[in-house]
């Protein structure tokens, strides 16, 4: 997405109507969700397709691109394909299938059934450690581009606070992945409200220490309940361009200069920054790895993505190296993949990030398992494989964050 605050009039034909002047709201309604095959020789066609388009929902290098697209420019984008199709006739029509947002009450399972506002995730978690207060406390992660506070929750069981080795969790990197919110909490929520009634969970939390973070990019979810929905970045500036955002799953100081994985343009959805850990948000999550690293170590670190229902691990900058342990990530990651299927029938891919999905240059999972020496790392993609992408029905929250939960318990007895 492009630039914010310039007069649409100054902004190339080709995208007026997809970027709004401030406190205005992008009104997706008759835009179009296209699957374009790009032809044989295919950066400059790319760059024209991305330019043309509102946002890319699927910006690595795969076989395909999935672009949103205004109505006044589907023609420009089919032309320029090799092959298209439509994938969604309307976005709009499907961001009002997500429903509204439901009134604030204090945390129950019915908070499960509707998505909130920032506002409200930060009561939730307040509300929900207040409940606990013997075995939890709120903690932050430094804060972001427009000084929010990234927000978590820290869970212990019998061992007492910080006497066992650390299982982190970071939600909602990319903005627009809304499920990723509601699925963090729910781990959460899962942990203490079952730690007295549930052997199995009671187990697990007198196992490990858990840090959980549900929104580690405040700034871009606001900006997604504000401006745009379907809006991935942080929110950072630059002096030198127009365009907004740097991807926080590409800014970790690790790898980071790799050529391939990322890119250097400030405007693409993938944008690694000016210099390796340079995003706010990174500089206060290295710190929290670094940090749990040096006392007890981290066992597990999950980051959790939309869409596309795969669970990954390292590496993402380099698709022929394995990490010493392979065979046992592969086999926690298989356990938990069955779980999932077990719950609901969804089916996970599974696989090493780079060689199963694209590469990546940057990412978190390569950082907290070489510099944050992480026992385990995934990235976790949650439903679906496209249908509804981001957007998913509200109707489908709790069936999401119950089926993951199945699979991360699976990850977490055998870890
Ligand atoms: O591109 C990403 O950062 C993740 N996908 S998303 O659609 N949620 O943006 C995937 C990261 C996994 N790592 C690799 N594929 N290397
Ligand atoms: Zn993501």
């Amino acid at each position: 997405m492009k630039g914010l605050v310039i007069s649409s009039l100054l902004l190339p034909l080709a995208l007026a109507g997809v970027v709004p002047r401030a406190e205005e709201k992008v009104d997706y309604s008759g835009f179009k969700v296209l699957r374009v095959a790009l032809p044989e020789s295919t950066e400059d066609i790319e760059a024209q397709i991305e330019e043309l388009a509102a946002h890319v929902l699927n910006p690595g290098k795969s076989a395909h691109l999935d672009v949103v697209v205004s109505p006044e420019n589907i023609d420009a984008v089919t032309a320029l394909a090799a092959e298209s199709s439509v994938v969604n006739e309307d976005v709009g029509a499907a961001l009002a299938e997500e429903g509204e947002f439901k009134a604030y009450a204090v945390p129950s399972e019915s908070w499960f059934t509707a998505y909130h506002s920032y506002a409200d995730h930060t009561l939730f978690l307040r509300d929900l450690q207040a409940g606990f207060t013997g075995q939890s406390e709120l903690v932050t992660a430094g804060s972001s581009v427009q000084g929010r506070v990234i927000n978590g929750i820290h869970i212990w069981g019998s061992g007492g606070k910080g006497s066992k080795p650390a299982v982190l969790i970071h939600g909602t990197v990319h903005a627009r992945e809304w499920i990723t919110t509601m699925t963090t909490e729910y781990f959460a929520w899962q942990l203490l409200t079952k730690y007295s009634s549930d052997a199995t969970i009671r187990a697990l939390v007198d196992k490990f220490d858990y840090y959980i973070m549900p929104v580690v990019n405040p700034d871009g979810f606001v900006y997604t309940q504000t401006n745009d929905r379907l809006w991935r970045k942080n929110r950072q500036t630059l002096s030198s361009n127009s365009c907004v955002g740097r991807d926080i799953n590409r800014n970790w100081p690790y790898k980071w200069e790799v050529p391939g994985g990322a890119s250097t343009n400030p405007c693409s959805e993938t944008y690694k920054g000016q210099a390796a850990g340079d995003a706010p948000e990174n500089r206060g999550l290295v710190a929290q790895v670094n940090a749990l690293r040096d006392a007890r170590g981290i066992r597990l670190y999950l980051d959790v993505h939309s869409y596309g229902q795969y669970i990954l691990w390292p590496y993402g900058y380099d698709c022929s190296l394995r990490p010493d342990n392979d065979a046992k990530l592969r086999s926690l990651a298989t356990s938990a993949a069955s779980a999932i299927r077990a719950v609901s029938g969804t089916g996970y891919t599974i696989g090493p990030a780079c060689s199963t999905l694209y590469a990546t240059t940057g990412d978190s999972t390569d950082y907290t398992d070489v510099p944050g020496n992480a026992t385990y790392s995934y990235t976790y993609e949650l439903r679906d494989t496209g249908t509804y992408g981001f957007s998913l029905p509200a109707n489908q929250i709790q069936p999401t964050v119950r089926e993951t939960w199945a699979g991360v318990v699976s990850m977490l007895q055998g870890a």
